[in-house]
């Protein structure tokens, strides 16, 4: 099972055009999305090219449908343009015995009573790529489509074959490899 994991697309004709470019190369199962994926939000800048209704179509044209969890700029508003379900707050997914907890990262702590050892627990919402590991648990970001807030490149995240890669959203360069063992 390959899965590609993309977050806070915010909106963003441009960047989600190179998404596109990167999801066509890279030929997933399912593309995950992690929330932020209208709205670019009142803390934030405009990004490149703010077009909601393009990312939306864009989106929606995809076969099969993103798996797609609630960030805390998405609301009723944006699932009535958007045609696969936007307002769950978590997905559990079961990938070669491992347990994948997705999630926006807003509400992260809420689900620490659900992890144990071994667990993954993947989630956007900082903008900043990067993975932690705690008491055996281990947290995974995949950074911004559109809107970075750290040094590190436009991203996305690739699972597959037991690895997590971290690909720049306009190139597909690999820039960061964890192996799960
Ligand atoms: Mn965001």
């Amino acid at each position: 099972m390959k899965l590609m994991i993309a977050s806070d697309l915010h909106g963003s004709k441009y960047y989600v055009e190179r998404l596109m470019d990167r999801y066509r190369e890279e030929a997933p199962d399912r593309l995950a999305l992690l929330g932020d994926i209208l709205y670019h939000g009142p803390r934030n800048a405009l990004p490149r090219e703010y077009d909601t209704r393009a990312v939306a179509d864009m989106l929606n044209s995809l076969v099969p449908a993103p798996l797609c969890v609630k960030g805390n700029c998405d609301g009723e508003v944006d699932q009535m343009v958007l045609h696969f379900p936007v307002l769950a707050e978590t997905a559990v997914l079961y990938v070669d015995d491992r347990t994948i907890f997705l999630t926006h990262g807003h509400r992260r702590e809420e689900l620490v009573p659900l992890l144990s050892p071994g667990d993954i627990l993947i989630s956007g919402h900082t903008h900043i790529p990067g993975m932690q590991k705690e008491d055996g648990i281990l947290y995974v970001n995949p950074g911004s489509v559109s809107l970075p807030k750290s040094v590190d490149p436009r991203s996305y995240l690739i699972l597959e074959d037991g690895q997590l890669l971290w690909k720049g959203v306009e190139t597909g360069t690999v820039w960061k490899r964890e192996d799960l063992g």
